[in-house]
């Protein structure tokens, strides 16, 4: 190190940055009753997760009521997994880079860390989250760390042909399609081009500044910000340009969106593969301290300018937020104060607002109920509580 005016303001700079990414801004005035949104004694929901039929898929959920803190612990980030869980190592492991670029690659992990390194911060959520009783916390915040994947590509040199870009991982289950053909197809999603040369996206190595974990991906996944958790391909093993857009499983089977909309008076059925992610919040927990009652929850899924709150029947009041990073990648805690409540059942339910305010759709918005699988759910969430 040395102590020349460039080296100083690089360190400067780079301090900067890691301190906007590690540390939560806040983005509104401080909370009115609490020094922190999660202070006191949490009230649990009496709609508690149904068990979760699907073990082997979804291997650990939130639970909204341990929610305190902005980004998700470790053991407490969701884990959804469709095939079987790879155990790689670093020794064995390499990422091919092919299809349709001028000059194939092969990269280990050292090669991929001697990159330049870049973080984001990023709130992922599965797209079936809270779809069904069973799935209400399919959603988590971490600090992932890698290298940007556009660089890479531009070395690769991607040939005037290429359109599409395939990630995929080292797992694998048999499918069987038209009930004629078995096969073992590997684990894997697609972007288009545009959408993978986004500056944003990493091949991450590290979460919250450690390795990945092995259910998260270890050694590599690709993150991409803004995106469902279905486009992050975990166990990362080879990355391929098209000249068409690819149809594997999770692209063009499951994953897919189906809506019933009208044209002109006609029902016209859409197909779409889930792509980005979709305004959204939850309201957390319920805490008492004393005799005043908080509300706490989040918003996530676009640049959230506000949350409100609809108490039973109630008028819409808003919330303050309290945490977040203004990235519009992450999500943004929120709390409102509860005066008085009375003794008995309560509803309560949330809706997000976006920078460009558009607001969360109600559970039964047409945009939803026309929908008829279960993906991209970004519904108004209710929950229900007792005050005793
Ligand atoms: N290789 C691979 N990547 C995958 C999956 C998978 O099953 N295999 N599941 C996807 C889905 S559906 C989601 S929601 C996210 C979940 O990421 P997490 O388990 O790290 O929370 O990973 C995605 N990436
Ligand atoms: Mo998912």
């Amino acid at each position: 190190m040395t102590d020349s005016p460039i080296s100083r303001r690089t360190l400067v700079k780079k301090g900067g940055a890691v301190a906007a990414g590690l540390s939560v801004l806040r983005v509104a005035g401080p909370t009115a009753a609490f020094q922190t949104p999660t202070a006191g004694e949490v009230i649990p929901w009496l709609d508690q997760p149904e068990p979760n039929p699907v073990p082997d898929v979804i291997v650990r959920q939130l639970t909204w009521e341990e929610l305190d803190s902005w980004l998700t612990p470790p053991d407490q980030f969701f884990v959804i997994k469709h095939f079987d869980e790879p155990e790689l190592n670093e020794a064995d492991w390499q990422l091919e880079i092919g299809g349709l670029v001028n000059q194939p690659m092969t990269l280990t992990l050292a090669d991929l860390k001697a990159r330049p390194r870049q973080e984001v911060a990023f709130t992922i959520e599965c797209s079936g989250n809270s779809a069904f009783p069973f799935n209400k916390g399919l959603v988590g915040n971490a600090i992932w760390g890698g290298t940007p994947l556009a660089p890479l590509l531009e070395e690769a040199g991607v040939l005037d042909d290429g359109i599409e870009v395939v990630f995929w991982g080292a797992d694998s289950g048999e499918m069987t399609w038209r009930d004629e053909i078995t096969i073992t197809e590997q684990f894997a999603r697609s972007m288009s081009l545009t959408d993978a040369l986004s500056p944003d996206n990493l091949l991450a190595y590290e979460m919250d500044g450690a390795d990945l974990p092995n259910l998260h991906g270890y050694p590599v996944r690709l993150i991409a910000p803004g995106w469902y958790g279905i486009a992050n391909v975990k166990w990362l093993t080879r990355i391929e340009v098209l000249d068409r857009r690819y149809q594997g499983h999770f692209m063009a089977r499951d994953y897919v969106t189906i809506r019933e909309e009208e044209r002109d008076g006609q029902t016209l059925w859409t197909f779409t593969s889930v792509g980005r992610a979709r305004l959204k919040s939850a309201p957390a927990k319920v805490t008492r301290q004393g005799d005043s009652y908080s509300i706490m929850g989040a918003a996530w899924g676009a640049p959230i300018s506000g949350v409100e709150v609809q108490i039973d029947d109630g008028a819409w009041q808003p919330a303050t937020l309290t945490e977040g990073d203004g990235s519009g990648y992450t999500w943004v805690f929120w709390t409102l104060d509860w005066d008085a409540p009375t003794a008995g059942e309560h509803t309560i339910t949330s809706r997000a607002i976006d920078m460009d305010g558009n607001v969360q759709p109600a559970a039964d918005d047409p945009l939803l109920t026309g929908k008829s699988t279960y993906w991209e759910s970004n519904g108004q969430i209710t929950r229900h509580v007792r005050i005793d």
